[in-house]
């Protein structure tokens, strides 16, 4: 059968500044949370690899380029770091940055490559972490100049915005599950994180819109759907539906709808932590809505009825309200302990198309992480990642399917062009189309996977 696609579809795949970059002397970047917690606790950090030297993407950005093309890339995203350009969060520009960005949009377009820039990929400048980073108002005020002062510096050339990326994962990470920084487990912070960034979110978009820049503006959002362990069991039908209104209607519905859930208002009042909501607020989210969606999906999320007691060494959390199922016999990736569910990414393109206006959308991450693939090295020094084009092609047939039912899909880019820092993971597991051998000055080679996608852009579809 030939899968094929539209003759304009995005073929690419997405990064972020903070986990490509590196750190260089004289570049003037700012410290942000990962620099800061990588060197207060290094031992948290897989093989005590941290942020500061990266994929050297500083350094080496053009060599990266010319390996995008090689790799069938005709759009790709990354994030300006935040503390890059502006080093305190607030205040002055360092011209460094400015230099570099431009070098590094310039270079992708002169290669037919159309950049799509993030502003947020969970890199809190730590200056204003120190001030409560997202739980602080004044971070929605120094988050607008940013954008603006980024709309103003790269908007004539870059096309396609976004506000963040994944936005529940700082409320998830910093506020609820310890695992990013500050660690803290308050969901009246989580709440304060979240209604923040759904603010900040809006407020860049109207600035964009005010501008009057020739280009677009949305959000990149994980989208992880729920499945009840039994769909006629109303009780866990209930509790996923829950699960679904915290981790993916909670950006989903402002960011398209210009809405808040009902579900999780009703929480929200119930806990008795609703967020200070300033006159004018709820207007500004209602009246600026995304352009585009950005879909990031990895892995679905099995729900059952909760029936574990409630934890009751801390406060209220989102799982007092659904516990997870642990599916039998399901596909799992064991390198990072995800599911492998390949039609979820139809569920999700289709919920999109049925109860968000169809809204014009592309998947802007999938990808599957492995340990070691140096074993699969051969003769010629290439990784041979069967499993990689596997997973994509996949979980392509599916967006496929959802092409031909209507959905607005317009593009996909897989999670990443080359191995990068993951967090926590650091160098752990490896995501890229192009492998990078930190142990020899990071150099790199086109993966099997990564000449395998550029025939599937040239072809605009493959044949299985
Ligand atoms: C997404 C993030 C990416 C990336 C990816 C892989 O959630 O947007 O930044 O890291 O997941 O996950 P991980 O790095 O945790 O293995």
């Amino acid at each position: 059968m030939k899968y094929t696609f539209p003759e304009n579809f995005w073929w690419g795949s997405s990064a972020s500044g903070p986990q490509t970059e590196g750190r260089f002397e004289g570049d003037g970047k700012g410290e942000n949370i990962w620099d800061h917690w990588y060197k207060i606790e290094p031992e948290k950090f897989f093989d005590r690899v941290g942020p500061d030297k990266a994929s050297r993407a500083y350094e080496r950005f053009q060599e990266d380029v010319n390996l995008m093309k090689q790799t069938g890339h005709n759009s790709f995203r990354t994030s300006i770091q935040w503390s890059r350009l502006i080093p305190d969060g607030v205040g002055e520009v360092n011209q460094e940055a400015v230099r570099f960005y431009n070098r590094y949009i310039d270079e992708l377009l002169a290669n037919g490559i159309e950049p799509f820039i993030n502003l947020f990929h969970f890199d809190m400048p730590l200056a204003l972490q120190e001030k409560g980073g997202w739980t602080n108002r004044e971070t929605v005020d120094a988050y607008v100049v940013y954008a603006k002062t980024c709309f103003e510096l790269f908007g004539n050339r870059v096309k396609k915005w976004f506000t963040h990326n994944e936005p529940v994962v700082p409320v998830e990470g910093g506020y609820l599950y310890q695992f990013h920084y500050p660690n803290h487990v308050i969901m009246e912070e989580a709440v304060m994180v979240g209604y923040h960034e759904n603010l900040a979110s809006a407020k860049a978009i109207q600035a964009y819109h005010e501008m009057g820049l020739a280009g677009e503006i949305g959000i990149i959002l994980n989208l992880t759907p729920s499945y009840p362990r039994d769909e006629d069991n109303p009780a866990d039908v209930k509790a996923a539906q829950m699960a679904d209104a915290f981790f993916n209607r909670s950006f989903l519905d402002p960011a398209v709808k210009g809405e808040f859930p009902k579900a999780l208002i009703a929480v929200v009042k119930d806990l008795e932590i609703v967020p200070e909501i300033q006159e004018g607020d709820l207007e500004i989210i209602k009246n600026n809505t995304v352009d585009l969606l950005g879909i990031n999906y990895y892995q679905p999320r099995r729900i059952k009825a909760k029936e574990t007691l409630v934890d009751p060494t801390h406060g209220p959390m989102p799982d007092d309200y659904f516990d997870y199922y642990d599916m039998p016999d399901k596909k799992i990736n064991p390198y990072r302990g995800w599911e492998i569910y390949e039609k979820g990414i139809y569920d999700i393109l289709t919920n999109v198309r049925e109860n968000y206006g169809n809204i014009r959308c592309f998947i802007s991450e999938n990808g599957m992480g492995v340990e070691g693939e140096e074993r699969y090295i051969n003769e010629h020094g290439q990784i041979e990642d069967d499993y990689r084009i596997e997973f994509v092609s996949d979980h392509l047939k599916y967006v496929h399917q959802a092409i031909q039912e209507g959905t607005n899909c317009l593009g996909y880019h897989m999670w990443t062009c080359m191995d990068n820092w993951s967090w926590t993971n650091a160098y752990k597991n490896r995501y890229g189309f192009i492998s990078v051998d930190i142990k020899n000055d990071g150099k790199r080679t086109i993966k099997k996977s990564g000449h395998w996608f550029k025939t599937v852009a040239d072809n605009h579809g493959f044949t299985e």
